[in-house]
């Protein structure tokens, strides 16, 4: 898979590293094609430099805005280099290969950066540039293409580790980047141009996705949205199928993901589970018997919070559970399909959306997380993080028992999926108190166990289902004050990440209320 670099096409804007990236490819006997600046900077360089313009037979012209658009370049990017039929025309037109295609583009980003008017980014706009990119990237079974400066140094040793070819691995990897480049660069362009006339609709702003839905309005009315979907066909709320009930809304579809990304971390080979979720936090989940047992224990948790919630099951929807659900108010159910019982049954609430999908999420798979910030983007990996009973450390001198650490392991699960400050508390596999989005730890605490008592009051509990619970909290305990909290409330196992300089205090608090606790050594922060 190695390819031979012989001649090499360089046409770019930014000279940086020019002179030596030519030098030492010319040392390693590459001929080299350039246009009209590159070209002048190399022969200046004291470089031998094949004018573009010899190859076409064409000047430069329209101020540069043509000089590479010539089926004499695209044919030398382009042809298969082992197609018998591109070799004929190449030897009938006379086009010669070009293995190496080095472009860095028009700096319309610089442009923008400036603030330059409207014809001068107009003039900033990479033509040719990008055409040759996209071309030499599709045909990576031949072609090197290098857009960045910053990869000259990569290409260098990538020739004299294979004698002056490449490999197929980084002709593909660079590919990659080339193509990453042309995608920034139009979206750049796009998102000036939509700036530049005011163009506000989120359904003609560049993404890289399909257009699923132009939303009816965002987060507020006053916000206008859409949704795309990436083109994966994985199973979630993006290719879900929609049974009944009014289109979906912005919340609706961002608390169904959430609900359903949660459910799927519940095995269906373990059994039924159910999470309610409203804005974007869980209200209860659950593990039942039955589905309609898990339903039913995931609606107690919260009783109150669960009205207009979103509900998410680990597996098909069954009459039973489907008839349980209608009896108080729900936005949205979804489930990895449905029986036709329990869809007669939904078809009678008209407001009631039913989705249903081919399988679950899959909470160990990666991907990437975008968030906007003031001028810029944020990316992560999403959060695939696992924790299994092999990845735990007793740290007290109680340790769990085989049911405590079941309701661990659920509750460390749950509070995953819970904004943080994120405290859980669980009892025989359900959550029994959450406390979500504070801005302390111990606020998080008191909310989950004034939850627990709420939940005993509307079941008609004698006492607090906190009593006897596992909590679980999603990053370490900075003090043992938290941890005292969830004592008081009646926690008598703790799971957590560790890692806090008070470790030490913490453990000793837990150890004095008597406390089982168990470091995951992993946290779960979301924000
Ligand atoms: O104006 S263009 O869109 N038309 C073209 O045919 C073309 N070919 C290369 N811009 C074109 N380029 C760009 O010129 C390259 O992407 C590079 O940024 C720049 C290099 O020009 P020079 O070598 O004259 O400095």
């Amino acid at each position: 898979d190695l390819s031979p670099v012989r001649r090499a096409l360089i046409s770019v804007s930014d000279k940086t590293g020019l002179a030596d990236l030519a030098k030492a490819l010319a040392a390693r006997g590459v001929e080299i094609l350039s246009t009209g600046g590159s070209a002048k900077a190399l022969r200046e360089a004291g470089l031998d430099v094949t004018d573009v313009a010899e190859i076409t037979g064409f000047p430069e012209m329209m101020d540069g805005r043509v000089k590479t658009l010539h089926p004499m370049v695209h044919g030398g990017l382009l042809a298969l280099r082992d197609n018998a039929h591109h070799l004929a025309a190449m030897e009938q037109h006379g086009i010669v290969g070009i293995d190496l295609l080095v472009v860095n583009l028009y700096p319309f980003e610089a442009a923008l950066a400036r603030g330059a008017e409207y014809d001068e980014m107009i003039e900033n706009i990479d033509i040719g540039g990008p055409a040759m990119i996209r071309a030499a990237a599709k045909n990576h079974a031949f072609v090197t293409t290098i857009v960045d400066v910053e990869d000259y140094a990569a290409l260098l040793a990538e020739l004299d580790a294979n004698d002056g070819a490449t490999s197929y691995a980084f002709r593909q990897r660079h590919a990659q980047i080339a193509y990453a480049r042309t995608g920034a660069y139009d979206a750049a362009v796009s998102t000036w141009m939509a700036d530049a006339i005011g163009e506000q609709a989120p359904r003609r702003r560049v993404v890289a996705g399909k257009l699923a839905q132009t939303l009816r309005y965002g987060e507020n009315p006053h916000q206008q949205a859409a949704f795309y979907t990436d083109g994966t066909g994985r199973p979630g709320v993006a290719t879900a199928v929609q049974h009944q009930g009014k289109e979906l809304s912005y919340n609706n579809i961002n608390d169904t993901d959430a609900a359903f990304e949660l459910v799927a971390e519940f095995d269906p080979a373990d059994g039924p589970a159910v999470a309610i979720i409203k804005h974007a936090n869980p209200s209860g989940v659950a593990r039942g018997a039955t589905l309609r047992d898990a339903y039913q224990k995931a609606f107690d948790c919260d009783r109150t919070s669960a009205f207009g919630g979103i509900v998410a099951l680990n597996m098909p929807l069954d009459a039973e559970t489907a008839q349980a659900i209608t009896e108080i108010f729900t936005e949205v159910v979804i489930a990895p399909g449905a029986s036709d019982e329990a869809r007669a049954i939904f078809a009678a609430k008209k407001n009631l959306r039913l989705l249903t999908t081919e399988g679950l999420p899959d909470p160990r798979e990666g991907g990437m997380i975008v968030r906007q910030v003031s001028g810029g983007q944020l990316f992560q990996n999403k959060d695939n993080g696992y924790v299994g009973l092999d990845d735990l450390k007793v740290v007290t001198k109680v340790a769990p028992t085989d049911e405590q650490l079941k309701d661990l392991l659920f509750a460390w699960k749950v509070a995953k999926h819970v904004k943080s400050n994120a405290i859980v508390y669980v009892k025989g596999m359900a959550t029994v108190g959450v406390g979500a989005g504070q801005m302390s730890r111990l606020d998080s605490a008191l909310i989950a166990a004034t939850k627990a008592e709420r939940m005993a009051r509307d079941i008609g509990a004698a006492q607090s289902p906190a009593v006897g619970s596992a909590v679980a909290s999603d990053a370490f305990f900075p003090f043992p004050d938290g941890l005292m909290e969830a004592a008081a409330a009646g926690a008598t196992c703790v799971i957590q990440p560790g890692g806090s300089m008070r470790d030490d205090e913490v453990i000793a608090a837990a150890d004095e209320a008597g406390l089982a606790m168990v470091f995951t050594g992993m946290r779960h922060f979301r924000h």
